[in-house]
């Protein structure tokens, strides 16, 4: 059945989406629906609240979801905006190759990962705004996260993967294996819409002939090549290339959010939660403190209403019986660190800030013979990887270069064993949070990536691409897509994440596991999330 895409200038009200929300959950037409109405739907100063989530992210969601479908209220916290009015381009959002302010969380830079064309710099000036993506800089490493209601599933490349069962105890040595591979990732699975592409499809596709390249010459040198699973919707994909509707991925649109296609947050656990009628979300709000009220009965959470430049214009004070951290790992590992550094939650545990990793993400390119063409039209969303880990170490993801025009170019994002640790810690001077990463740690996932592409490379007598990173530049060595821990199970808290110190503070989210999924991170951090809120259902609420 051909496909209706919902006009993107069609903006739902909350009455309307929720009412709509089965349909939407099944739909075809995977346009985004805004998840909250304006400012009158925000927190009240002084509300007290049964359970606030601060993010809306996996973590989030999923415990927002389950919560709210036991009957619990909940109130959901989010510094980024509600994803949901189209700008004067009539998309919601921009394409890689064109970014502008909708782009970038408050620079006035744009700082893409692939920085350099032809050894050309593109980063470009963008007005100062509470854009998509945050490049959060740290000393040694800059982290790339989601801003927005639905956090990292507004701009990730929708890669949908449960690590291999043999390897799970390497991940998270404290869960049990069984109960995780027989109910909670098939529960996850479920509720993200994870789907798989159609391999005789796959052969013919014009955008994923890049894909095909990269397949032959992984396996002409005796590598595993494997589909990855892909919460894009795959028959939307098809009609892309097909022509009969509204292009998304096959528009260049992926890193700074998909118009259409993909099943982010807002379209799977979001959707489901807005529609018990019990989860309410504050979109533009941060929170910046979590404190017990005195004598008990909660805690007290000091929050920063922001306007789209940035700028705090106003405060509010609530209180919630119990709080879950769901800020990222980033996000819940500075809050934490700063919380218990300056007194305010004195008795977390040293566990705290500890244990962060970077999934050993590093990437490179490759540059093709004239013969090998990787092709034009390049859909954004990847769909298979190299599987070296047993023996080297890495599993490259075979990522695409959208540029519009033939590069001859294959581009790869590489995760890694790597067993660098991290800690954030308070910089009192600075008033901030430090990360503890170093640049030439990435040494070590740059050899485990060589395993793979250097021999590539001997076989077809080609060479790294030096001109995407900078001017001679192999390796894109300063970033992470996955940042993992710094408030890690079983140790920050108790073996399904309530915080050790303190009754009713959980985490729920990436900062619970150390550091490494062995391949992309959100099934596992959704699945994780699923067994831990199955746990505290049943004996916290
Ligand atoms: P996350 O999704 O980051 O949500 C945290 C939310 O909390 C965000 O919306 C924040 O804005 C919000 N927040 C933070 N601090 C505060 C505060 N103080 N007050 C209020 N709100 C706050 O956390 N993973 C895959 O598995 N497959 C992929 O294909 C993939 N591609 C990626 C591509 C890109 C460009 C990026 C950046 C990431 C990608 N990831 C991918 C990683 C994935 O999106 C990430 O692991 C998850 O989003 C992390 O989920 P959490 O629930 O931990």
């Amino acid at each position: 059945m051909p496909y209706t895409p919902r006009p993107t200038s069609s903006r739902l009200t909350r009455r309307g989406f929720i009412a709509g929300t089965g349909a939407a959950l099944g739909a075809a037409s995977l346009g985004v629906p805004a998840l909250s109405s304006p400012a009158s739907a925000a927190i009240g100063n002084g509300a007290q609240v049964p359970v606030l989530v601060i993010g809306t992210g996996y973590g989030g969601a999923v415990a927002a979801l389950r919560l709210a479908q036991a009957g619990v209220p909940v109130e959901m916290i989010e510094m980024g905006m509600s994803w949901d009015t189209p700008g004067s381009d009539g998309k919601i959002f921009p394409k890689v190759t064109s970014p502008d302010k909708r782009a970038y969380w408050l620079r006035t830079k744009t700082k893409a990962p692939v920085s350099n064309f032809f050894g050309f710099p593109i980063d470009a000036t963008i007005p100062k705004y509470t854009g998509i993506l945050d490049a959060e800089e740290f000393a040694g490493i800059t982290v790339y996260q989601g801003r927005g209601v639905g956090g990292g599933s507004l701009v990730n490349g929708g890669m949908a993967v449960t690590p291999k069962q043999s390897r799970f105890s390497s991940i998270l040595p404290s869960v049990d294996v069984a109960e995780m591979y027989g109910t909670y990732y098939p529960r996850a699975n479920a509720g993200l819409g994870v789907g798989s592409i159609d391999p005789a499809w796959f052969e013919t596709a014009e955008c994923y002939k890049y894909a095909r390249v990269g397949r032959k010459h992984a396996q002409r040198s005796g590598f595993a090549w494997t589909f990855v699973p892909d919460v894009y919707d795959w028959n939307y994909m098809k009609a892309e290339q097909a022509g009969t509707v509204t292009r998304s991925a096959l528009d260049g649109q992926v890193m700074y959010g998909n118009d259409h296609g993909k099943k982010s947050l807002v379209q799977t656990y979001l959707a489901q939660a807005l529609a018990t009628g019990r989860v309410n979300v504050s979109p533009l709000h941060r929170v910046t403190s979590v404190g017990p009220v005195p004598g008990g009965g909660g805690y007290t959470v000091s929050i920063e209403q922001l306007d789209t430049a940035g700028n705090v214009v106003g405060t509010k004070s609530v209180t919630a019986a119990k709080v879950f951290f769901a800020a990222g790992s980033v996000g819940t590992s500075k809050l934490l660190t700063k919380l218990k550094a300056t007194g305010v939650l004195p008795a977390l545990n040293n566990e705290i800030g500890k244990g962060w990793g970077d999934n050993g993400n590093v990437m490179c390119g490759r540059a093709n013979h004239m013969w090998d063409p990787t092709g034009s039209l390049q859909s954004t969303i990847p769909c298979s990887g190299i599987d070296n880990w047993d023996a080297g170490g890495a599993f490259a993801e075979v990522a695409p270069l959208p540029t519009g025009i033939e590069t001859y170019a294959s581009l790869y994002l590489s995760i890694t064993n790597t067993t660098r640790r991290a800690e954030f810690s308070w910089n009192a001077a600075a008033n901030k949070v430090d990360l503890s990463w170093q640049t030439a740690w990435k040494q070590d996932s740059i050899n485990m990536a060589k395993t793979i592409f250097d021999k590539i490379n001997s076989k077809e007598g080609t060479i790294y691409r030096t001109d995407l990173f900078g001017v001679y530049k192999v390796w894109q060595d300063g970033l992470t897509y996955h940042p993992l821990g710094g408030a890690v199970l079983n140790k920050a808290t108790d073996n399904h994440g309530r915080l050790h110190g303190y009754d009713g503070l959980y985490v729920i989210d990436g900062a619970l596991i150390p550091g490494n999924t062995t391949v992309n991170p959100f099934v596992t951090i959704t699945a994780l999330a699923e067994r831990n809120i199955d746990h505290i259902l049943a004996n916290d609420i």
